[in-house]
């Protein structure tokens, strides 16, 4: 195997033996294969397009629900790889029929064997692993997986917008171009460097149409406080990004006594108005991802993971945990995805009630989050006040993936050590390294202003818009600097997004990409003044200047 995806990849280089995700060789291999034939499948749904027929939406879901299910931390069931290979087979097969592949690029119409003996038995082949075309000149090689990678991420954030009836012709249309292009061999820098733009632009459309189904469907975050301690009583965490996952859990446990906790990236369902409304949507169980195996042991409830981040489960609790959508182990529980139908919990919910859940309540502690797009900007003559007057000096975008490696306290030290006269704004579930210290008010605001998950960079963004609009700036001229910390691959389509934009200066961390190359970062860094992050005191001095 070898992947080099994510931030945590083995010696900052590459997993090779076993994933430090625990992902086996095995399932890096159905992976590998799932995503060569969705180039394939790309690359003549693209066809299609340019003759002008649409892409029909069965093979739109399916294209980006296969590229989430690859993404880190998602799924590591074979058996769930090998329906999707047989799917992608069985639709390649359609569309080859419907458009010629006469003039397809090389192994376009790769067919995969339909065994997981079989997958695993597929020779090295030039398209199918990141290293197995060793002519590849590294640099091509290195944005063209930061396509695909962004592409992941992409797709997870049309699957969750999918889910809940966004749905996007010009972002199907990117996407199955991008994953096509991926396979062309006459490829140069240049063309995949604005690929890689193209796409950045691709996942802010899909990112809007994303937060038009959030807020749509549940109206606009509002500031809440949040329970972050437990409640005596049965219980259910829900994990992940999905929304509607949450809102169907929420529906079905009405009136039968048990308490729903947000764990990890699902904190922020908290502010929505159409989710809170059910009382018993209590508060938020747990700190970020990495901690789950710690936080799970022994837990008297049930845990449901709706999209990534999924650890390798502990015996302590895997019989007290299910997947649902994308997300998959072996022999966990999993909760079919029904298009039109809710989901049907009925199994979890009886098992948290047997379970019977805490014992007695902790003593309370509440934070502060849903300060989404449109309760910071309601508030924008106030923050333009402030600003004016001095009393707010700068605003920090801190968010991202959390992770387990060290090195990730920067983020911790960097919203501590923020002078008081600054403002930070979280997203994403980076946002637990400081999300719970009591950092005070400035001028009148929580210093630390949660956005929501990483799904609302969107709004993030639309914040940095419009305050530059309200300050009649360039929106690099803002008082704002973004401090991103990246894991997975949404976060490396968020950053493509944040560059497609024009937006300058970020500071990345808390280690440079494995698959990004000396030639390629510099080309980063020369263009868009992207930065790694370096000591919490040395950024804030080069931001703000010495005291
Ligand atoms: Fe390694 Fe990350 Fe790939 Fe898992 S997803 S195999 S940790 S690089
Ligand atoms: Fe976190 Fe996995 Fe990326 Fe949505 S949940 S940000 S790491």
């Amino acid at each position: 195997m070898f992947c080099f995806q994510c931030e945590q990849t083995a010696g900052s280089k590459g997993c090779t033996k076993v994933g430090v995700c625990s992902k086996s060789p095995e399932t890096a291999k159905m992976q590998d294969v799932l995503i060569l034939q969705l180039k394939g499948i790309g690359y003549y749904c693209n066809e299609l397009v340019n003759k002008g027929e649409e892409i029909c939406r069965e093979t739109a879901d399916f294209t980006m629900e296969g590229c989430f299910a690859t993404l880190t931390n998602v799924n590591f069931d074979n058996d769930r790889f090998l329906q999707y290979i047989k799917k992608a087979n069985k639709i390649k097969k359609e569309l080859i029929e419907k458009v010629g592949n006469e003039s397809a690029p090389k192994d376009a119409d790769f067919m995969a064997p339909e065994t997981v003996e079989q997958v695993l038995a597929l020779p090295d082949m030039p398209n199918l692993g990141v290293m197995d075309d060793e002519n590849l000149d590294m640099d091509i090689r290195s944005l063209r997986e930061m396509l695909i990678y962004g592409l992941k991420g992409m797709s997870a954030y049309a699957h969750h917008a999918f889910v809940q009836g966004g749905y996007d012709k010009e972002v199907v249309n990117g996407m199955v171009r991008f994953l096509g292009e991926t396979l062309r061999k006459d490829i140069t820098v240049e063309e995949l460097l604005n690929l890689n733009m193209e796409l950045g632009k691709c996942n802010f459309k899909c990112m809007e149409v994303l937060d038009n189904a959030n807020t749509g469907n549940y109206g606009h975050p509002e500031p809440t406080e949040m329970l972050i301690t437990k409640k005596k009583g049965p219980f259910i965490v829900v994990s992940g990004h999905d929304l509607r996952d949450l809102r169907e859990l929420l529906e079905q446990t009405e009136g039968k006594g048990v308490n729903i906790y947000t764990h990890g990236e699902m904190l922020p369902g908290c502010a929505y108005p159409e989710l809170k409304k059910h009382k018993y949507l209590i508060g938020n169980f747990g700190g970020a991802w990495q901690d789950q195996q710690k936080e799970f042991d022994n837990l008297p409830g049930c845990i449901l993971m709706t999209s990534n981040c999924l650890m390798k489960p502990r015996d302590s609790y895997k019989d007290r945990l299910y997947t649902t959508s994308v997300v998959g182990w072996d022999d966990v529980k999993h909760i079919e995805y029904n298009k039109d139908q809710p989901k049907d919990f009925t199994e979890m919910i009886n098992q948290a009630l047997e379970l019977g859940g805490f014992k007695e309540d902790e003593p309370e502690k509440r934070i502060t989050v849903g300060f989404g797009r449109n309760a910071v900007l309601s508030n924008a003559g106030a923050i333009i006040e402030a600003v004016k007057a001095g009393k707010i000096r700068h605003f920090f975008l801190v968010g991202g993936c959390d992770g387990a490696r060290p090195g990730r306290n920067y983020y911790t030290e960097f919203a501590e050590q923020s002078p008081d006269d600054t403002i930070i704004l979280t997203l994403a579930c980076g946002k637990f390294r400081f999300n719970k210290l009591d950092l005070g008010t400035v001028a009148g605001f929580p210093k630390v202003l949660d956005v929501g998950q990483c799904n609302d960079a969107y709004g993030a963004i639309q914040i940095a818009l419009a305050l530059a609009n309200a300050f009649e700036c360039d929106v690099n001229e803002l008082p704002l600097s973004y401090i991103i910390s990246w894991y997975e691959q949404k976060a490396v389509v968020v950053l493509l997004t944040m560059l497609s934009l024009g937006l300058k200066n970020i500071y990345l961390g808390p280690t440079l990409p494995a698959f990004v190359t000396p030639n390629i970062l510099q080309v980063l860094v020369d263009k868009f003044g992207l930065r790694p992050v370096s000591t919490p005191e040395k950024d804030l001095e080069e931001i703000l200047g010495k005291k």
